[in-house]
């Protein structure tokens, strides 16, 4: 699929809307012509993008397959059962719910099935590599309920599962989440089971990140003998912007009408047949491939960026992402993001452990191979992507010289092409 050209069919928007298709087209062109590496983006298929662009986008279906509050839903009854269908095999699933618009609402419906406002959960903090909806302050996970937040060890950067065992033991939470947006490492969910276990927890895991390796265990895939994991579909799982649920059917129910009627209204049953239509690509025997090439990816570029002198964060990568440290090279995550932007290589300021800066202009960057191996690029490539990297930082302050290394970036990225 990486080496194939995609069309994408801006047509009827062309000679109705130039103005928009303008927009399109530039926005087309600036992710070809960039190393995108962005660790929560990738490029869906020509399939999936006709899926979302399909007359499924007209039909209300409010309701679930079978059981609709509107008549005409024959179809789409069968478009939302390929999902779920495809979305339990793939996963291991019990029970499967593929309408949640996007991640935050797939978390908050959790949330709300299973907890009351004022219970207690357990996350992972966000400036340690979790994520908002995990029980920040600012964000409706940490309004409404208790959250006890775990960090990372302050020497290794690593989960602490002794740690979070004890947190367990003490604030005995309603649910305990494992689930992580800047987290390179691989997580022990057995553990995270035990510890649920141990303190009668909920054991919940949001894969967002790395569902594209759990679904083909490159990563382990917690999704069998957790009670309840969530995931975005448009990362790892190359699908479209969107989410699901799945978890055992004891808590199918009462997930399902948190959903509808407890959050959403009317389903996006076009993003659920693109939803279907990525499930069934992640269902053949080349998604494997392409998820352990992911992950080998991401080690080289790790590994080259080290030998360049750059510190990664717990000193390389186990998945699809890297933080990388920019301490010693005298520039802030803010600095690096700008620059390398200006040049067309796209990544993520972020927040590394124990930070001394603030979260607007943090002390790393993120970076990801999903994208750049969707497009074909193998490990060859990585290296040549790190000295483009590092050259940019370097170069940084003097925009007539790094304006140089763009001419390189384009010359990569038009070896390999995705969409015409
Ligand atoms: N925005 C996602 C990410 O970039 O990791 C998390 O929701």
């Amino acid at each position: 699929m990486s080496s194939k050209l995609y069309e994408t069919h801006l047509n009827a928007i062309q000679s109705f809307d130039p103005v928009l298709s303008d927009l399109l087209v530039k926005e087309k062109q600036r992710q070809m012509n960039g190393l995108e590496l962005i660790p929560s983006e990738n490029l869906v298929s020509q399939a999936v993008l006709e899926a979302m662009g399909s007359v499924a986008t007209n039909k209300y279906a409010e309701g679930y397959p079978g059981k609709r509050y509107y008549g005409g839903n024959e179809f789409i009854d069968q478009i939302e059962q390929l999902a779920i269908d495809r979305a339990k095999q793939l996963f291991g699933a019990e029970h499967v719910n593929v309408q949640p618009n996007s991640g935050s609402p797939a978390n908050m419906a959790v949330y709300f099935a299973l907890m009351q406002p004022g219970d207690t959960f357990m996350g992972m903090r966000l400036d340690m590599g979790g994520h908002l909806t995990h029980g920040h302050p600012v964000n409706f996970s940490g309004k409404l309920y208790k959250c006890i937040q775990y960090p990372v060890d302050p020497k290794t950067e690593l989960l602490d599962y002794d740690l979070i065992r004890k947190m367990a033991l003490e604030h005995k939470p309603k649910i305990l989440l494992s689930g992580f947006t800047a987290y390179p490492r691989v997580i022990d969910f057995k553990i995270f089971r035990e510890i649920a276990d141990e303190v009668g927890a909920i054991c919940m895991a949001d894969i967002a990140h790395i569902a594209g390796l759990c679904a083909v265990n490159v990563h382990e895939n917690p999704v069998p003998y957790f009670d309840v994991v969530t995931t975005t579909t448009h990362k790892t799982l190359r699908g479209p912007r969107s989410a699901i649920i799945m978890c055992k059917e004891k808590f199918g129910a009462a997930i399902d009408k948190a959903i509808f009627p407890g959050l959403q209204g009317g389903p996006h049953e076009h993003i659920i047949a693109g939803k279907a239509v990525a499930f069934k690509e992640a269902l053949q025997p080349e998604f494997k491939n392409y998820a352990q090439q992911i992950v080998k990816n991401a080690k080289t570029l790790a590994d080259e960026l080290t030998s360049l002198g750059l510190r990664l964060v717990t000193g390389g990568t186990d998945n699809h992402l890297l933080l990388v440290d920019l301490t010693s090279k005298g520039i802030s995550g803010k600095e690096a993001e700008h620059a390398l932007d200006s040049i067309g290589i796209y990544v993520n300021k972020n927040a590394i452990p124990y930070d001394s800066r603030k979260p607007f202009d943090p002390s790393g960057i993120r970076l990801g191979t999903p994208v750049l191996t969707t497009r074909g690029m193998k490990e060859s490539e990585m290296k040549e992507v790190a000295r483009l990297i590092v050259k940019a930082l370097d170069l940084h302050k003097d925009s007539e010289k790094l304006k140089t290394v763009q001419s390189e970036v384009l010359e990569l990225c038009q070896q390999f092409p995705f969409y015409k």
